[in-house]
């Protein structure tokens, strides 16, 4: 009998992952797809099956060594948040031109609501702009099953696929059978010697058959993968759902009794027949889907012909947000009042660094500097948990837009006039895209003062190995950083004013410097303890 696992999405694309042949899993950490190489790395099965799985430098390095492993006929998988995917979207997009060799699933989860990001985009618009396949499960073991599939339609038409999951599908649980394990692949390297050598004349061939292959992945849609057509007797209304947009709507209906027309779409290019259908059958059609109204756009087309297309757009469902069984309750019109009030104990409470965080006494020094004598100074800040002291009692932080435009940013607002332009940046996001900004600021001899937060961990989304683990001084020097502006400190509160001191010698000095604060992180250092301890 096959087993079945108690799983979270993303584990349940992970152990997907290592029974269908996987060879390497490449990643950088972004809630809420850390989990699923974390399994992978934590698998038994996978370490006896030598199954690569250490964590990329940033997204788009992951992207680039999983084709390497694609390259060698092998079946290898890249993990990302979905503003992940924006810093690998050039390997993306042009491994759609190269073509795969062994199977190649790019897994994005997307954080409508943005639990824990600074946007909700939707990857389903950068699946269609690379013009590849994209799988929304709607429920975990669809999300386990798509991957088998996944890597068989990735070989068969030598493309990458995109698996596009969110956030609630990524971290809630469900019974997941598991199929029977497949070896991985041989060694097999690409027949065609020019296949991914993207020279101009070798593109455009190579664009064309991914052209060509549209048809073929509209005809997977349609008739081979993961949509369905469900027959309703209502044809008043018809009602188009995806992903886990399609489990929402059937919370509504637990006797699975539905009286309209239901399109469950899981895989792109949308099933162009099964929407002709609905459309010419049903008077109304409501579009249910978490994220842009990506489904609700394409069928509705520039000119909206008429017939009413409802969803985000036309306001039946809020046009921003993540969805959730109620707001399809209501588009539906079924809604009723079964909100119970919300216990206090899980009241919203603003997020804070932790008591002890190595962070706080840096933000300590930097204020003590800055906020008495330089009103018009501006510190520009990653993304990391020292994002935190945007907020009272720190308030530190003056910009956090995406991973390494702390430094970027600086180098800007100097050149803009800005005295001081200090940069604030951990040491995760430094190797992740911040080494090329300091290169950028030393050939410009910007006057501005960088500091690395070196807590020896990637804390905010749950203290992964960093890549600059031992790496620091060596890649300042590297860059061009002069050897006596590069400063390590130790962030205590009884060398507050000893740390206080350097800063302010370094703001005084006009060129590029960098402070390097150097304290592990407590939760990662109280983790290691307990292991330790054997608890
Ligand atoms: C492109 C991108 N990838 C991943 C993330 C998720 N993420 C947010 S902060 C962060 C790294 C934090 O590490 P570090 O800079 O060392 O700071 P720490 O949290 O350890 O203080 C990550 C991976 C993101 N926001 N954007
Ligand atoms: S997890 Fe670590 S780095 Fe983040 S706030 Fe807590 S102590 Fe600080």
């Amino acid at each position: 009998m096959a087993q079945k696992l108690l799983l979270l999405g993303d584990e349940a694309i992970a152990q997907a992952a290592i029974d269908a042949g996987l060879s390497g899993i490449y990643a950088y950490p972004g809630t809420p797809s850390t989990e699923i190489t974390e399994y992978v790395q934590k698998s038994k099965e996978a370490k006896e099956k030598g199954i690569r799985s250490n964590w990329s430098a940033n997204e788009k390095t992951a992207m680039e060594s999983a084709l390497g492993m694609s390259y060698a006929g092998k079946r290898a998988m890249v993990c990302m948040k979905h503003v992940g995917l924006n810093v690998a979207a050039d390997p993306f997009v042009n491994s759609a031109i190269t073509g795969a060799n062994g199977g190649i699933i790019v897994v994005a989860a997307d954080d409508p609501s943005m639990h824990s990001s600074q946007n909700e985009q939707d990857s389903r618009a950068l699946g269609k702009f690379a013009l590849i396949p994209v799988l929304e499960p709607s429920n975990q073991q669809e999300a386990y099953d798509m991957v088998h599939y996944g890597f068989e339609i990735s070989e068969k038409y030598h493309t990458p696929v995109l698996l596009r999951i969110t956030t609630r599908l990524a971290h809630s649980r469900a019974a997941v059978e598991r199929k029977p394990s497949i070896p991985q692949n041989e060694m097999n390297l690409p027949k065609n010697l020019r296949q991914f050598v993207l020279l101009p004349a070798i593109a455009r061939r190579q664009y064309k058959d991914l052209l060509a292959h549209q048809q073929d992945f509209v005809k997977e849609s349609e008739t081979k993968g993961f949509n369905k057509y469900y027959e309703g007797i209502d044809k008043s209304l018809g009602v188009i759902a995806s992903g886990i947009a399609y489990n929402y709507l059937m919370e509504n209906y637990p006797d699975r009794n539905i009286p309209y027309p239901v399109i469950k779409v899981s895989q792109y290019p949308l099933p162009k027949l099964m929407l002709e259908k609905m459309y010419n059958e049903c008077e109304k059609i409501l579009v249910l889907e978490d994220g842009y109204p990506v489904i609700e756009e394409l069928i509705r087309g520039a000119l909206d012909n008429g017939k009413k297309i409802m969803g985000r757009l036309s306001g039946e469902v809020p046009r921003d947000g993540e969805l959730n069984p109620i707001i399809a309750a209501k588009a539906l019109g079924i809604f009723k009042d079964i909100i119970k009030n919300v216990p206090s104990i899980v009241a919203q409470r603003p997020p804070s660094l932790c008591a002890g965080c190595p962070h706080i006494e840096s933000v300590k020094f930097i204020n003590a500097v800055l906020n008495p004598q330089y009103t018009k100074g501006r510190v520009f800040s990653d993304i990391g948990c020292y994002t935190l002291s945007a907020l009272p009692p720190y308030e530190t932080i003056n910009s956090c837009v995406d991973m390494g435009a702390s430094i970027t940013m600086a180098i800007g607002a100097a050149d803009a006039g800005i005295v001081p332009a200090v940069a604030v940046i951990g040491d995760s996001t430094f190797t992740h895209s911040g080494m090329t900004g300091l290169l950028d600021a030393v050939n410009n001899n910007s006057p501005i003062t960088v500091v690395i937060l070196d807590n020896s961990t990637t804390a905010m989304t749950g203290g992964q190995d960093s890549s600059a683990f031992g790496h620091l001084e060596n890649i300042c020097k590297g860059v061009g950083v002069k050897e006596e502006h590069i400063r390590v400190l130790d962030p205590v509160k009884s060398r507050e004013e000893e740390n206080a001191k350097i800063f302010q010698e370094e703001l005084n000095y006009n060129g590029i410097s960098v402070i390097i604060t150097r304290r592990e992180c407590i939760q990662t250092l109280s983790k290691k303890a307990k292991q330790k301890r054997g608890n």
